[in-house]
């Protein structure tokens, strides 16, 4: 592998957040933690990702094509699309890289602390429809997903493509979907059609989307075999980014300090509340500790009814008392995962789910 098909870059020792990584940062925002009131994130305040330029589309050209290893290649336009069945899907959609700025050595990349999450209902047609019509080929392993933005990353001149296996792509959750909570998707979130992958980290959910193209090899695209790789060193192949793992917020309580962010809160009762999501397992508990993870307690949860790829509300009651104090939650699933004290660190600063720790003043 060249110099230049290597994953991000590690900061030195000390180095603060670059110019660099603002210029990223101030382009792709997080979802302001107080938003995790709301089951379904408000147009605006759900988080963003865009590895290049937010493509221009215009409907009265753009198509979708699906091809390659098929028996009947097809070509959609955005009415097409429309006049098939449809469905909708609560997601809960969170960036690999959440989490990435608080591992040391630090990967110089998108610098996400715990925010880069949000929920939305997506409408579209199931993807497994699609490939049902177009009619899978004996010898098909992958699916490629291409969209219509292009750029360059680490060297390597590219379209945004990432690709899912036969069986992952068939799973009825799957959605070609052109509408974000009942409106036309937004430029930013994919417009005018975009995969969504319910579970998957981000990366998975390709926006922009132009084309589908069935391959009867396993698909080495940068983003698939270079990027998103759980990896110790930049020189093994390492583990691919897949599912998303288990992680519970808690909206941070009380009122900030501007700088700071410490939260001040009275003395007194408080009922705390946050969201819990796993992408890999139904989640069986949801615990708080409110001394800097000495001790836990159980959260009371909601249930998730319909909606088993959408984070799930708890709350817990907490009694303030004058002092500093530490407020964490952390996520169980059934699949008997949770979530670190400490990140396990990776070259690419992915799939971080340390337990979050919200500084808290009690003032008497
Ligand atoms: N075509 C394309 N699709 C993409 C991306 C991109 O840069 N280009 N970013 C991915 C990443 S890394 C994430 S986390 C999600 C973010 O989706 P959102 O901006 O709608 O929240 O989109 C994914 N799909
Ligand atoms: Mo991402």
């Amino acid at each position: 592998m060249g110099e230049f098909s290597q994953p991000a870059r590690v900061a030195d020792p000390g180095e603060g957040i670059s110019v660099e990584e603002l210029v990223l940062a101030a382009r792709n925002h997080g979802m302001p933690l107080e938003a995790l009131r709301y089951d379904l994130t408000p147009p605006g305040l759900h988080y963003l990702l865009i590895h290049y330029d937010i493509p221009a589309l215009d409907t009265r050209t753009w198509r979708l094509t699906v091809g390659g290893r098929v028996g009947q290649p097809l070509t959609l336009d955005l009415d097409q699309l429309r006049r098939r069945p449809s469905k909708t899907v609560r997601v809960t959609m969170e960036c690999a890289g959440n989490g990435r700025a608080r591992l040391t050595p630090r990967p110089v990349s998108q610098p996400w602390l715990v925010e880069a999450v949000g929920t939305a209902e997506w409408t579209g047609v199931p993807l497994p429809d699609v490939l049902d019509e177009a009619g899978l080929d004996p010898s098909a392993v992958d699916v490629v997903f291409t969209g219509a933005d292009h750029g360059v990353e680490r060297g390597v001149e590219q379209d945004y493509q990432r690709s899912l296996s036969i069986d992952d792509a068939t799973r009825p959750e799957m959605l070609l979907a052109y509408e974000m909570n009942g409106t036309p998707l937004l430029p930013q979130h994919g417009y005018p059609l975009r995969l969504i992958a319910p579970g998957w980290y981000g990366m998975a959910h390709v926006k922009w989307l132009r084309d589908i193209s069935v391959v009867d090899a396993r698909f080495t695209g940068y983003q698939q075999a270079v990027a998103y790789r759980l990896r110790r060193s930049a020189d093994e192949p390492g583990e691919p980014v897949t599912r998303i793992r288990p992680r519970a917020l808690l909206i941070p309580p009380g009122y900030p300090d501007f700088m700071s962010r410490t939260r001040i809160v009275r003395p007194g009762d408080h009922l705390l509340e946050g969201r819990a999501w796993s992408g890999q397992a139904p989640l069986t508990a949801v615990e708080v500790s409110t001394d800097g993870g000495l001790t836990w307690q159980p959260a009371t949860m909601a249930e998730p009814g319909d909606h088993r790829w959408a984070w799930q509300r708890f709350t817990f009651p907490w009694r303030a008392t004058p002092g500093q104090h530490t407020l964490s939650a952390r996520a169980h699933d059934a699949n008997r995962q949770t979530q670190p004290a400490e990140p396990a660190w990776n070259q690419g600063g992915f799939a971080n789910n340390a337990i979050q720790r919200i500084r808290a003043v009690c003032l008497s």
